[in-house]
């Protein structure tokens, strides 16, 4: 007889009642609760994972994980910043509702609902190892051990539960890894369900790989992005970014183009974080790293080209850095492989949000353009479920918490705005799903100056709105505009689908009760 899709604790008992009814005589099946196994990266972009995108490099550690399970083609997050995503995932709501907003001015909320804390309630135990990054300490865990703030790279520090702060020998990517195994093998009670959180600092700015690392890649060249040279017309708010490779990338800090007589805006942090190594780390990043720094004042690049390359370095650190994080996915899979939890764990990999590698010129996120609203998101299923292959549903982060919830076997909160994807895991097409997605970012005056926004996207369409200190609104056919190029908006022959798209905006912002919302009486003045 086949497992059951539902692995409930609560509901387990009518369920096999309900069986032996049914089939008087027939062995009931085993009810085994599954476990969570959560790894999420900072901006790690679909375009940098062979199991969407083949342009650039393997990953053949993240596509074990689609290939056991589903890749989701349409999955999205709600304010492209890591706290705000984070805080998201967690409660399974909108910024309006969990309030952290922005990285720069917000502190989480930690009294309020979250997953973790209700899979606890549910009998599960509960651990994250690596960023958190909502300044508040984790709240809701039986384990926890974690970052400050972004974290290092090299030799980097975690706080740990008893609130002191150590500093381990390692590259980062590494440690995160060795933590969450030896929870896995040491620390939690064998005889309980669990949910563990990988999440780690990797693939965030400013993309220092591992000393092992860094040979790779070197001879590839990549193509640039058809739009990496973009005038940004009809769209200022894109033009008022400062998140440009050509102009804002620093060459010291991103590019590791350190020489003692040259001074950049960002030269002390860089300084500060080759500081961390100790003398074998630095010694072997200093002997790749020289080379090419006599190579780049010897030729000087300028213009265009100096654009171009720094286009190619910052692919490959990039890609490296990826490198780390697939080996380390490689040795999560292949532990609970070797220790028999595979068949009863759902494994999920996505992260905080997108990535620019060069569309529309940029590196960084926060637009609610493509490439930094979409996230990745691949999960290998527990035996059970049997779909495979591609998910084409509209899902955002805020669908993670009821997921695993019902996993669990525990109720969902009426007040969480996102929807259970365990239907769609299932194999079902609800035939109510989603048809639309909100999102609304915040952080402005900021960093990267991405102004703030609030939008609307369909299968189809995407309508912004970019507010405060401007008033502007897009409007992109996606299915002729994947680039998001044109803006539509205004134009003759869109006003019917901008009325529409503007309606179903009021009514996603009355139904999340975000307080900022469009005026559809200012909006006809
Ligand atoms: C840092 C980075 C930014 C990045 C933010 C937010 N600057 O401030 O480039 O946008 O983090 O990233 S740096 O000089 O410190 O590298 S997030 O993923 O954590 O939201
Ligand atoms: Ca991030």
């Amino acid at each position: 007889m086949n497992r059951s899709l539902h692995h409930f604790p609560q509901a387990g008992l009518v369920c096999m009642t309900a069986l032996l009814t049914a089939c008087a005589g027939q062995k009931a099946p085993q009810q085994e609760p599954l476990n969570i196994v959560y790894i999420m990266t900072d901006d790690h972009t679909a375009q940098m994972m062979s199991c969407y995108d083949t342009r650039y490099m393997e990953t053949p550690n993240l596509d074990r994980i689609a290939a056991d399970g589903v890749r989701f083609t349409q999955s999205f997050v709600a304010n492209s910043l890591s706290g705000p995503s984070r805080a998201c995932m967690l409660t399974g709501k909108h910024s309006c509702a969990n309030r952290f907003f922005d990285n720069t001015t917000c502190v989480f909320d930690s009294a309020q609902q979250t997953f973790p804390k209700l899979l606890r309630q549910a009998g599960y135990q509960t651990a994250i190892v690596g960023k958190w990054h909502l300044e508040s300490l984790p709240s809701g865990f039986d384990y926890w051990e974690v970052v400050p703030g972004q974290g290092d790279y090299y030799n980097p520090d975690f706080i740990l539960q008893t609130n002191d702060t150590v500093r381990r020998e390692g590259y980062i990517t590494n440690l995160i890894t060795d933590d969450a195994l030896d929870w896995l093998e040491h620390k939690r009670d064998p005889q309980k369900p669990f949910c563990l959180m990988i999440h780690h600092k990797a693939i965030h700015r400013n993309w220092m790989a591992d000393t092992c690392h860094l040979a790779l890649y070197e001879d590839k060249t990549f193509p640039l992005p058809d739009n990496f040279f973009d005038d940004y017309e009809g769209r200022p708010a894109a033009a008022a970014q400062e998140m440009s490779i050509d102009k804002d990338m620093d060459l010291l800090y991103d590019l590791k183009m350190l020489r003692p007589d040259k001074q950049s805006r960002l030269r002390s942090n860089y300084e500060g974080m080759i500081g961390r190594m100790n003398p074998a780390q630095r010694q072997a990043w200093d002997a790749f790293y020289e080379p090419l720094i006599a190579e780049f004042y010897r030729t000087k690049p300028q213009g265009k080209e100096l654009a171009e390359w720094k286009f190619q370095r910052y692919m490959r650190d990039y890609m490296k850095t990826v490198k780390s994080l697939d080996d380390n996915v490689g040795r999560v899979l292949d532990y609970l492989e070797a220790k028999g939890l595979s068949k009863n764990t759902l494994v999920v990999y996505t992260s905080d949000q997108g990535f620019y590698m060069g569309e529309h010129g940029w590196f960084d996120k926060r637009f609610m353009y493509e490439e930094s609203m979409r996230t990745p998101l691949i999960m290998k299923l527990p035996e059970g479920f049997s779909r495979r292959g591609d998910v084409d549903e509209l899902v955002q982060n805020i669908d993670y918490a009821p997921t695993f919830l019902e996993l669990a076997g525990a109720k969902v909160p009426a007040d969480m705005h996102g929807r259970s994807l365990l239907p769609l895991l299932k194999g079902e097409h609800p035939a109510d799903w989603r048809t639309s997605l909100y999102y609304h970012f915040y952080e402005y005056p900021a960093e990267h100056s991405v102004k703030r926004h609030y939008g609307v996207r369909t299968a189809d369409y995407k309508l912004i709105h970019f507010y405060n200190d401007i008033d502007v609104w897009e409007l992109y056919d996606l299915r002729k505009d994947a680039a998001e190029m044109h803006n539509l908006y205004g134009q003759s022959g869109t006003e019917q689908v901008t009325e529409e798209l503007k309606k179903e905006l009021l009514r996603l912002q009355e139904q999340y009760g975000d307080p900022v919302r469009f005026s559809p009486e200012r909006d006809r003045e």
